[in-house]
């Protein structure tokens, strides 16, 4: 059976799973989830949240880094999650560092009215929405997300997101220390979830700021060019990257 990946385009937990999949070259199948009903995957009555993967024989997992756990364990070839012990620490260590982009991302992704309607034109375009909806959660989405940006900021004690981007963009430099890849010669599990939870925003003035550090952008293009050979045809689907 096709493996299946239910997920929102602009979603960057999905990304990570989409990242290793394509790393791997499986063919699979997308389905894009409603954000609003979602009736896709009403099928999942303890777990409403994407990423959801059906693996090749039928078995749901949730959570995007379970997901890559068992997407290594379904296609070991290339193994992507590391077996010797001190290099599982350091990709450990990546995996947990990628998370915190995440949680910081949308400081910098929303800390204006007019990033924030960017975003949401962006999120609206390639999401599952109708005419009306486009509308209505692009202005709604974009006033909500920049007061919870204020939230994540206090929470997460980010003064200025703009600064801790460009920080985390060179902790990143500095974690690869020259290597083409943190794996080494190849990308491990944390090149594939920090790249998969960039992707989305590649388009936005968060991303061009990440790659605004040129040693970053290298890796960044080392990627894509790496995924842009490895992926199955069957299951490619850019992104839109304008914005
Ligand atoms: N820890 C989860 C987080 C997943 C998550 O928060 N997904 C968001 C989309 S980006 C979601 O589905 N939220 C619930 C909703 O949209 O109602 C993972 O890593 O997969």
């Amino acid at each position: 059976m096709k493996p299946k990946l239910f997920q929102y385009a602009a979603c960057p937990f999905c990304n990570k799973v989409r990242s290793i999949l394509e790393y791997k070259g499986v063919d699979f199948e997308t389905i894009e989830v409603h954000p609003l009903n979602k009736k896709e995957i009403s099928f999942s009555t303890d777990y409403q949240a994407v990423p959801i993967y059906i693996d090749s024989t039928g078995t749901q997992i949730n959570d995007s880094t379970p997901i890559m756990r068992r997407i290594d364990e379904e296609f070991p070839t290339p193994k992507v999650f590391k077996v010797d012990s001190k290099e599982v620490e350091k990709d450990e260590l990546w995996l947990a560092w990628s998370n915190k982009l995440v949680k910081g991302l949308p400081t910098a992704i929303y800390n204006s009215i007019s990033n924030s309607l960017s975003a949401f034109n962006y999120i609206t375009k390639i999401g599952k929405f109708s005419w009306f909806e486009k509308r209505m959660i692009k202005y709604t989405g974009a006033f909500v997300m920049t007061l919870v940006a204020k939230k994540i900021r206090k929470r997460e004690q980010i003064d200025q997101p703009e600064e801790f981007v460009k920080q985390m963009a060179q902790e990143w430099v500095n974690g690869l220390a020259g290597k083409p890849f943190m794996g080494g010669e190849q990308p491990s599990a944390s090149d594939l979830a920090t790249f998969g939870v960039i992707r989305p925003v590649s388009g936005l003035r968060a991303g061009k700021l990440l790659e605004s550090n040129l040693e970053f952008s290298a890796w960044m293009k080392r990627m894509q060019k790496t995924l842009d050979r490895t992926s199955s045809p069957a299951s490619k689907s850019p992104l839109p990257q304008s914005v």
